[in-house]
């Protein structure tokens, strides 16, 4: 049988699987003039063999007996000497492997997941929590919380309201793609700007796209008793600023667009530039993927945007679906919006308030 196998390895090559073994009857004439066993080895080199060592029962019958491999001694011993290896391993590093997350950590990572989190920034923050988090802690569900919270709050930055200085003009633009919610954003700016605040606060718009955009926004202006300037080419731009310019804020609402318009884009990077906008924050639902917030904020950078509001957080089931974008675009956030109601639903960005969000703890008003 050695001799057999060999020369199957010497034809074959080391890959060969033996599908079949068995040693013909004695009685044939070259048995009878040589005296000697005959083996017939079947082999070949591209049949799939399934895998010897995974876990099924191990083939019954005569198969059992087409290659018996006594282990010997030293192999016996070796395998031994592994086994302990192993057990050495694991006892010193009980937490060597992912699949094997401490119980706390685990139920961590599986809030966080539900939280809308990507798994991956899940995955990331639980593997800094193992490694940096002392023992004791791991097994303290509160603990938890306050260190993921930490993190999570490193990974904000907040822009603070709109800094409104009487005398001094400021223009700040409201950007983003259609329907998340700029113009009843800018609506409920205005009114605490000017009902709360009793500032002079003006309006532009520049969405002539569409019949109702102009409507919608002079509705509000009516209500609050504002003047607002419609605007549709860049060049018209400069003057209704101008003319509003002994005002303290003017809040310019632009046409919703799609970050994969570039020509639309660029139109309102020209609309941008005619009015010096002091600042530019860009409007993204908390309702969307994360891959659209990131891809986003990405398009609509060119025209300069300088800070994040978020809104819809009363629709979404989880908002850890905007800490990447948060990371990516570098971009502090001013506002969050919780609802339709103008003016109240609206808040100054809370780090800590929005952290509180992301991880489900609810909100506390
Ligand atoms: N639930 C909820 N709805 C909101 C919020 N903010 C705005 N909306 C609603 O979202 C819808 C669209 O709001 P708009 O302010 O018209 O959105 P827009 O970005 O100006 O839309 P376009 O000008 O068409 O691009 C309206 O029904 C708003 O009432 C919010 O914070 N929560
Ligand atoms: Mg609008």
């Amino acid at each position: 049988m050695h001799e057999a196998l060999v020369l199957v390895r010497r034809e074959l090559g080391p890959d060969a699987a033996v599908l079949h073994t068995r040693e013909v009857p004695s009685g044939r004439l070259l048995g009878w003039l040589f005296g000697s066993r005959k083996i017939e080895v079947t082999a070949s080199v591209d049949v799939n063999v399934p895998n010897r060592l995974s876990n099924r029962l191990p083939p019954r019958g005569p198969i059992d007996r087409r290659l018996p491999v006594p282990p010997s001694d030293e192999l016996r011993e070796q395998l031994a000497n592994l086994q302990d290896m192993v057990k050495e391993l694991c006892r010193h590093q009980p937490r060597a492997t992912r699949h094997d997350l401490p119980k706390e950590l685990f139920r961590l990572f599986a809030d966080l997941l539900e939280a809308e989190l990507s798994e991956e920034l899940a995955r990331d923050l639980v593997e800094r929590i193992r490694t940096e988090a002392p023992g004791t802690e791991l097994s303290d569900p509160e603990l938890l919380k306050a260190r993921i919270a930490q993190m999570i709050e490193a990974e904000i930055t907040v822009a603070g309201p709109i800094v409104v200085t009487p005398g001094h003009r400021r223009l700040a633009a409201l950007v983003g793609p259609t329907g998340v919610g700029k113009t009843t954003t800018i609506a409920k700016l205005a009114a605490n700007y000017r009902l709360h605040q009793k500032h002079r606060v003006g309006l532009i718009t520049v969405d002539t796209y569409r019949v109702a955009a102009v409507d919608q926004l002079r509705t509000y202006a009516d209500i609050i008793d504002l003047p607002m300037q419609v605007v549709s080419t860049p060049r018209e731009m400069r003057e209704a600023v101008h003319k509003l310019d002994d005002l303290d804020l003017i809040l310019m609402d632009t046409a919703g667009r799609s970050p994969k318009d570039e020509v639309r884009i660029q139109e309102l990077k020209a609309f941008l530039t005619e009015a010096e906008a002091d600042e530019v924050h860009l409007v993204l639902s908390s309702v969307a993927g994360q891959q659209t917030l990131r891809q986003t904020a990405e398009r609509f950078a060119a025209v300069g945007t300088t800070a994040l509001i978020l809104t819809k957080l009363d629709e979404a089931t989880g908002v850890g679906n905007v800490l990447p974008v948060l990371r990516s675009s570098k971009l502090p956030l001013s506002y969050l919006t919780n609802g339709q109601n103008v003016p109240d639903d609206i808040e100054t960005a809370d780090t800590q308030r929005l952290t509180r969000l992301i991880l489900g703890m609810g909100t506390d008003h």
